[in-house]
Order: C-alpha cells, then structure tokens, then sequence
C-alpha cells in the first residue's frame, strides 16, 4: 500500500492511464538539450530510466525489448557484419548486437550525449562492456543526418527511438525509411519499435504504411514488455527480402552464435511473435 511520503515515478501512458513506480531513490534529473532525463532506482524493478516523463527501461524488463528489437533481424541476416544502431542511447541494444560473432563493427548514433553519460553512470548492467569494445564506434549526432551521405554501407540497421513525438519523431517518417533503404547492403534488414498497437493506433499502422511503400516486405511482430503502456510493444522489420527460417534453421543458427540463455528471445518466440491477433491485424488493414 502506497503511504503518505512514499515517492512515484507517473508516466502518463494515455490520456486517462497513468503508470506509477515505487521510488526508493532518486539518482538523476537533468535538462538536456533535447529532453527531460530522469534515473531513480525503484522499489521493485531495479532502476529506471526516463524521457520526458515516458519509461525508456527498467533493469527488470529491459532485456525483454531489447532482445526482440535486435534478434529477430539478426538472426534471419545469414553473416551480419556491420551494423548501425540509431538512438538507444543507454547501449541495450548495442549490447545485443555484439552477441553476434560475426559482428565487425557498431555505429551507434545516439542524438543526445547526456543519455549515453547516464548510463555509463548508474546502468552499468544494462551498457555493460560495451564502452570498452574495440567493434563499438559512438557517433553523438542525429541519425538522419549522420546516414545522409551513407550508401550501401550495413547489414542491419536498428532503430531504437522514443515515442514519435518530440526529436523522435522524424525518425517514423517516410522520408527517413527511404534513406533507410538506400544505405542498407542489397540483402541488408531494417527493424524499429513502434509502440503498442493497444493505444497507439496511428503510430503502428503509420510506421506499417510508412515503411511499406518504402520497402518490398514489411512485417510486424509482437513482445511483451512489462513496463512500457499494456505492456504489448509492436516492432518492425523490413528489407529487400525477408528471410522465412523454419524452427530447425533458427535453432541452428541460435546455436551456432551462442543466443541460447536469453531472457525473452528464443527460436520459438522467434517464429511466433510474428503471429499477430486479429484486433492487430484489423488495425494494420485500415
Ligand atoms: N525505446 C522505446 C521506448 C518507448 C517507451 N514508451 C513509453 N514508455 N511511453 C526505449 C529505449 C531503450 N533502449
């Protein structure tokens, strides 16, 4: 029970629906030149990170997201070797990209340094090594502008925002997916979050009809991540091809890149995440 004086973190997930977090203590609020940053370490979850009031990751869940933004595509890339991660300044996702042995090299472009720095400071369990890894290059610059001059340079590209609002935003807009196309290798892959198709009915059918008339196949999958609004978090992948893997190829391919003690991704989460319920499929058909 909530008592007079305990502290919360709010999120306002929609308009009528707020998210409360437990605050044991407060470790950073900072205004950067982009957005409000906020760490706390909470009562129940670990710590916590936030953007302009919107949860970014707890340590409880965070490997839940993480993992399916990155695996998935990665997996279905038969030798990906140089890879670009756009935002995802805590580093989660450079950190699962690196689980991949072919893996030569990560341009991680992060807008905002200060996200970077805070979580070199207090989520060190989340950014891990990967400060030290010779195969990290980190670029402090706005993704559109730091791919504008690339062509045919990556296997994978991953976009890891925040919500469209804000200096997200370009980053769900058609004009950004086709300087997407254009710097992936021929059989290169593209994925992005785009939010939960349980509230954010525009965002996940504009990121699908954005990214269509922009690349040959699309596809939507689905995770679970506790702490972000329902709980149900929508992804994208998209390229020239997509690589249809039966449960033998992907186990195979799990195996052999030691993607086997994972927390929420699997061979057989894998294949099943693209089963999408009908209310999901209805709203992608509009
Ligand atoms: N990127 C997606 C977070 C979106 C959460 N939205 C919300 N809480 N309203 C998180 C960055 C983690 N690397």
């Amino acid at each position: 029970m909530a008592k007079k004086g305990d502290s919360f973190f709010i999120e306002e997930q929609v308009e009528g629906v707020h998210f409360h977090l437990k605050i044991k203590q407060w470790l950073l609020r900072q205004k950067t030149r982009y957005q409000e940053l906020i760490v706390a370490e909470t009562e129940d979850l670990g710590r916590m990170m936030a953007l302009d009031g919107k949860v970014m990751l707890t340590e409880a869940d965070e490997a839940y997201y993480h993992e399916m933004l990155v695996h998935p595509l990665m997996v279905m890339l038969d030798n990906p070797q140089t890879v670009a991660v756009i935002g995802g300044g805590d580093g989660g996702s450079v950190r699962e990209v690196l689980r991949h042995p072919s893996v030569k090299k990560v341009y991680w472009v992060e807008i905002d340094e200060a996200v970077v720095e805070a979580s070199r400071s207090f989520l060190s369990s989340v950014c891990m090594g990967i400060f030290e890894d010779p195969r990290v290059d980190l670029i402090i610059a706005p993704g559109e502008e730091w791919l504008a001059d690339k062509e045919d340079a990556f296997d994978a590209l991953i976009v890891d925002g925040t919500d469209p609002i804000g200096p997200a935003l370009p980053l769900f807009e058609q004009p950004f997916f086709e300087m997407c196309r254009r710097v992936l290798k021929a059989h290169g892959l593209f994925s992005m979050q785009c939010g939960t198709p349980f509230y954010f009915h525009n965002e996940v059918r504009m990121v699908n009809r954005n990214l269509g008339s922009v690349f040959p196949q699309v596809k939507l999958y689905l995770g679970y991540v506790p702490t972000y609004p329902s709980g149900l978090w929508a992804y994208a992948v998209a390229g020239e091809r997509l690589n249809e893997l039966n449960l033998s190829e992907i186990r195979k391919r799990c195996e052999q890149r030691g993607l086997t003690n994972l927390r929420y991704y699997s061979p057989e989460i894998h294949l099943s995440s693209f089963v999408l319920p009908p209310f999901v499929q209805e709203l992608l058909e509009f």
